[in-house]
């Protein structure tokens, strides 16, 4: 039995964090069976990092190393085809994701105009969370952003990067079909755990306004949402 051991849901999407999205959408669109374990508190995860999986006994950290993991020992068939290239194409787009969540991170923390709506969404959500908790969640990402750089951006060169990386998306993601062929692949589960967390959020920000017109990312993120949140064997 596989248990994914990730952040909570928010505006009905089933994590509010992209890369335990990405493994959860990965699992739904390869039919691997497994229980969803929601969490706040990160210690026991491997590196204190969310998701994690713990897979009869064995402990996986990553989302990456988790795919990579799932993909090995159960034979799946979801990147089965893709050539080498493809596969360079997967790794360079989820490097992107990467940025990516950092802005998207950002946008909710960071920026005064957008965290009250992420915090009272949570607070709605999720009544166990507190107004102080929540600020010292804020204090510890603002020096995760302090760190990594972002946090002494201002908001427009911080969006500037997450336009970027957007843009370079909407090139991508075709107007039907999926990134790799007709058939949905990881790489599709790894922009819909970043795309899905801006788009469904009711939160205005600079990068939903730039999804919204963009139909092909909305076509893939509603596509991808309405396989995976179906119940399996439904
Ligand atoms: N490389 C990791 C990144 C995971 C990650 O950044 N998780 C963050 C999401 S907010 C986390 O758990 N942060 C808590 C912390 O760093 O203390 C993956 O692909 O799973």
């Amino acid at each position: 039995m596989i248990t994914l051991y990730s952040y909570p849901e928010l505006f009905g999407v089933a994590d509010n964090n992209g890369y335990g999205l990405k493994v959860f959408a990965f699992m739904r669109l390869a039919g691997v069976p497994f229980v969803h374990e929601h969490i706040f508190d990160a210690s026991a995860a491997p590196r204190g990092q969310l998701p994690y999986v713990v897979d009869d006994g064995e402990t996986i950290g990553d989302s990456e190393t988790i795919i990579a993991h799932l993909n090995r020992k159960y034979a799946l068939t979801i990147d089965a085809g893709l050539s080498a290239a493809q596969h360079d194409r997967d790794l360079l787009v989820t490097r992107m994701l990467d940025d990516l969540y950092w802005v998207m991170s950002y946008s909710r923390w960071k920026d005064e105009r957008y965290f009250p709506a992420f915090r009272d969404a949570l607070l709605r959500e999720h009544p166990q969370l507190t107004i102080e908790g929540l600020r010292k969640a804020q204090e510890f990402n603002f020096q995760r952003y302090f760190y990594a750089g972002i946090g002494r951006y201002p908001p427009e060169a911080a969006y500037a990067r997450g336009l970027a990386d957007l843009g370079a998306l909407a090139r991508l993601v075709p107007p039907t079909g999926y990134v790799q062929g007709p058939e949905p692949s990881s790489i599709d589960a790894g922009i819909y755990g970043f795309i899905a967390n801006i788009w469904f959020f009711d939160i205005d920000t600079p990068l939903k306004r730039f999804v919204a017109v963009h139909g092909n990312l909305v076509r893939h993120c509603e596509e991808i949402h309405a396989r995976v949140m179906q119940p399996p064997n439904a």
